[in-house]
């Protein structure tokens, strides 16, 4: 079965991010700009750290592509990391609460914490977000789009408009990578205010993919049920504490009848992916059974706030087993617009797997077909 597979490789402070991108179809125009563009915006947000001085994110397509298409076979992804001094940089012996270093520690038997932390830190998602930019090309082949913003930093929620278009023309226009003007102030002054206690915020991010055929997944195995997978990549992420996807939790609290979305049909409606089927609402989040349902797909994402504090909670030194405050390298204060970006790219990857697996992966021309085959049907079902 055709399969996208993405997997990534690499040090915070080694040479470089790699992504390895296996499973696209042939063919697939891929614009080298949108996904510098991507990395640029994940460097990006209101209360990043200094590393994001020093790097200048750009992708080098290693393989797979030929005169700006995807050739059969694997494409290698790589960003040079500037600051890259991985024999250089010093031990760390006082693990970070919240951080990958003593669970790390103490799985791989590495007392140097620096041999954990170089490879849990985010900078990771660098290749995930290049990958993922690719599979949004993927995705616009079929008419399908994926956009994350931030609708929580810390104690400041926003409002996302409903229309996507006026959403993504705010969300764009924003430090933030919020579609809330008012809200923005308000979250940079959270910010700042974190950053003179020596603190960090957290916050919460909603991601809206449109345009997917429905059927997409399966509700026939756990594995391919779309949702766990979605959930899966987004929990992911580093920092990513909470997934939900349409009412989520909220769905607990309300009975059958105010949850479940009504079916009707409107021949008007029928549109390229649609089909004609309308639900008044979306409560399910566009997915029923594992599988989409026409409707977007919605799911949200909650960070918690990054773990390297500026004043240090208690913890120990590894090596004398002594209470000490915990290890302080320079990091971000809040670092949630950026996983807005990562969310999308997460996301998008799912979306773009579970179409190359409905409809074939070979070449981009015979997936159309495949996909064209299956709309008529479903039309006439
Ligand atoms: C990151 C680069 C890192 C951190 C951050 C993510 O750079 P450095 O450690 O050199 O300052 O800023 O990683 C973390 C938040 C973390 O806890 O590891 C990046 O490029 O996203």
């Amino acid at each position: 079965m055709a399969q996208l597979i993405v997997r990534t490789a690499g040090e915070s402070h080694g040479p470089a991010i790699v992504a390895l991108v296996e499973g696209l179809p042939a063919g697939l125009a891929v614009d080298r700009a949108a996904i510098d563009a991507d990395l640029a915006r994940r460097q990006g947000g209101y209360g990043r750290g200094g590393r994001q001085q020093i790097e200048k994110d750009r992708v080098e397509i290693l393989s797979g592509l030929r005169r700006g298409r995807t050739l059969p076979g694997p494409m290698v992804l790589v960003i040079r990391n500037r600051d890259s001094r991985l024999d250089e940089a010093g031990e760390v012996s006082r693990p970070r609460p919240g951080h990958a270093d003593l669970a790390g520690a103490i799985g791989f038997l590495e007392p140097d914490m620096r041999n954990i932390l170089e490879r849990a830190s985010a900078r990771e998602t660098a290749g995930r977000v290049a990958a993922g930019a690719v599979a949004k090309m993927l995705l616009a082949e079929f008419g399908a789009e994926v956009m994350a913003c931030v609708i929580r930093i810390g104690p400041v929620a926003a409002e996302a408009p409903a229309d996507l278009a006026e959403r993504r023309r705010r969300r764009d226009a924003s430090d933030l990578c919020t579609p809330d003007p008012e809200a923005e102030k308000a979250m940079k002054a959270a910010i700042d205010a974190a950053r003179d206690a020596g603190d960090t915020l957290g916050g919460v991010i909603e991601c809206v993919a449109t345009g997917l055929p429905p059927g997409l997944g399966t509700h026939t195995q756990w594995t391919g049920k779309l949702d766990g997978r979605l959930a899966r990549a987004v929990m992911s992420i580093q920092a990513v504490k909470g997934v939900e996807i349409g009412l989520g939790f909220a769905a607990a609290a309300r009975p059958g009848s105010q949850v479940h979305d009504a079916i009707g049909y409107d021949a008007k409606a029928r549109g390229r992916a649609t089909l004609g089927f309308v639900r008044p609402t979306n409560n399910a989040g566009g997915l029923e059974g594992g599988m989409t349902n026409g409707q977007p797909v919605v799911l949200r994402a909650a960070m918690k706030p990054i773990s390297t504090l500026k004043r240090p909670l208690a913890s120990i030194n590894l090596k004398t087993k002594k209470g000490e405050e915990a290890s302080y390298e320079r990091s971000d204060i809040c670092a949630v617009a950026a996983a807005a970006v990562i969310v999308e790219a997460a996301v998008a990857t799912e979306l773009a797997g579970a179409m190359i697996e409905k409809f074939g992966g070979d070449s981009l021309r015979q997936m159309k077909d495949a996909y064209e085959v299956w709309r008529r049907a479903a039309q006439e079902l």
